[in-house]
């Protein structure tokens, strides 16, 4: 069998599903990769002839499919520590939104920076999470809110995936707050993002998904059902901000459109979860937001996990929320937080993710055919990953097999 190299003398997490092992774990394992692709993996011993192939050595590590961060507000302007400031004296998450601040503070500040310093700012932000072994990440728009603002956010996207060797999924989310100039007029601006801002989205390719933040502080069901409508015309798969700080039954309505995922879900009540799980929507956990906003309502995790309901992990990365850079981290609290196991919190960032993104055909599991976007790490079983905070980094990282 003809391959580019392999690696040897390590153990295999495959995150297979149905593996009959936690974690899909292979002792002993091998995994060659070609083209980009993983060609064979599985038991060292079972392996076919590699011929002349170059041989790595594992050093009894780890291998993991690389990480995938489905959820982040990653490219912004400036940052929000002042407010952070003002909750810890007992403002809080909603009062600070709906005085203006929050997401609009953000808004003026992207508004007001240029590509370049999007471009900058992101990179840094993007690079903190390379290093812990992401190779998929998923970035909104959201801080524009208008038509140049909300292109030039997703453009920055798109330049970030030539500048750094990641797969970069861009979402489209015009409906995150009302913009100033729509004060008390939402109907008007979803009416505008409906027939100016997503056909000009979806005509330069600029978009794999449409996000809506359905909230108090930000859309009803009604808008959410008309951007997602709209966005179905265009050929987009949609998601959704939902139940995150109350109950609206925005879960539902990504469901009843076949939504990639539904992510937050604080406040989804144990009855709704079928729905999400018969039309195989993916539940994205976010618990950095639970944690900075300081929120005691958990989602419902025992439910999902009784219905089999596929849970994905993710940073929310973004100015107000959730100012956290790291994967590691969000694993960590999920299993704190939430009470995942660290088996499901790393499900969530790997075979769950990549579902959450539409990549779970090629991406999120060690397995024939598949990308080989691989982590290695120093360590002798797979739950200190989620265990340890800033204790572990990867060895050595590959994206779509090639060293990075
Ligand atoms: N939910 C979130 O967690 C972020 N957006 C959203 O809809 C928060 C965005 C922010 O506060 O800037
Ligand atoms: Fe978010």
């Amino acid at each position: 069998m003809k391959v580019d190299w392999l690696i040897e003398n390590v153990t295999l997490a495959t995150l297979e599903e149905n593996a009959n092992q936690p974690y899909g774990r292979v002792k002993d394992g091998l995994l060659a990769v070609h083209q980009g692709r993983i060609a064979w993996v599985g038991r060292r011993a079972k392996a076919p002839d590699f011929g002349q192939a170059y041989v790595r050595d594992g050093e009894r590590g780890w291998l993991t499919p690389g990480l995938v961060d489905c959820h982040t507000h990653l490219v912004y302007g400036g940052h929000r520590a002042e407010e952070f400031e003002w909750r810890l004296k007992g403002q809080s998450y909603e009062q600070i939104a709906r005085q203006g601040g929050g997401i609009h503070s953000t808004v003026a500040a992207t508004r007001a920076a240029t590509v370049e310093s999007l471009l900058q700012s992101a990179a840094r932000r993007l690079g903190r999470l390379l290093k812990e072994g992401v190779t998929t990440v998923e970035i909104k728009s959201g801080y524009g809110l208008d038509l140049d603002t909300e292109l030039r956010m997703l453009e920055v996207a798109g330049m970030l995936a030539n500048r750094f060797a990641v797969n970069i999924s861009s979402t489209f989310l015009g409906a995150h707050a009302l913009p100033p100039e729509y004060q008390n007029r939402a109907d008007d601006y979803i009416d505008f993002i409906c027939k100016h801002v997503l056909p000009e989205v979806a005509a330069r390719n600029l978009a794999d998904a449409v996000d809506v933040f359905c909230e108090g502080i930000g859309f009803s069901v009604a808008h959410a059902r008309k951007i997602f409508a709209t966005a179905k015309e265009l050929g987009l798969p949609v998601k959704g901000h939902v139940e995150q700080l109350s109950y609206l039954g925005g879960a539902r309505l990504v469901a009843e459109f076949e939504g990639l995922s539904a992510d937050h879900l604080e406040y989804l009540p144990s009855d709704d979860v079928s729905y999400l799980r018969k039309q195989g929507t993916v539940a994205v956990l976010l618990p950095a937001a639970f944690y900075y906003l300081h929120e005691s309502q958990q989602p419902p995790i025992s439910a999902m996990r009784e219905a089999g309901l596929p849970m994905a992990v993710a940073t929310d990365l973004n100015p107000g929320s959730a100012p956290m850079a790291s994967v590691l981290v969000a694993m960590n609290q999920a299993c704190v937080l939430f009470g995942l196991t660290p088996e499901e919190a790393l499900a969530g960032v790997t075979r769950y993710g990549a579902q959450a993104l539409g990549l779970g055909h090629c991406k999120g599991q060690l397995k024939t055919g598949w990308d080989a976007d691989l982590v290695l790490w120093e360590i002798d079983h797979p739950a200190e990953l989620s265990y340890g905070i800033n204790l572990y980094t990867p060895k050595r990282i590959w994206v779509g097999g090639q060293d990075v």
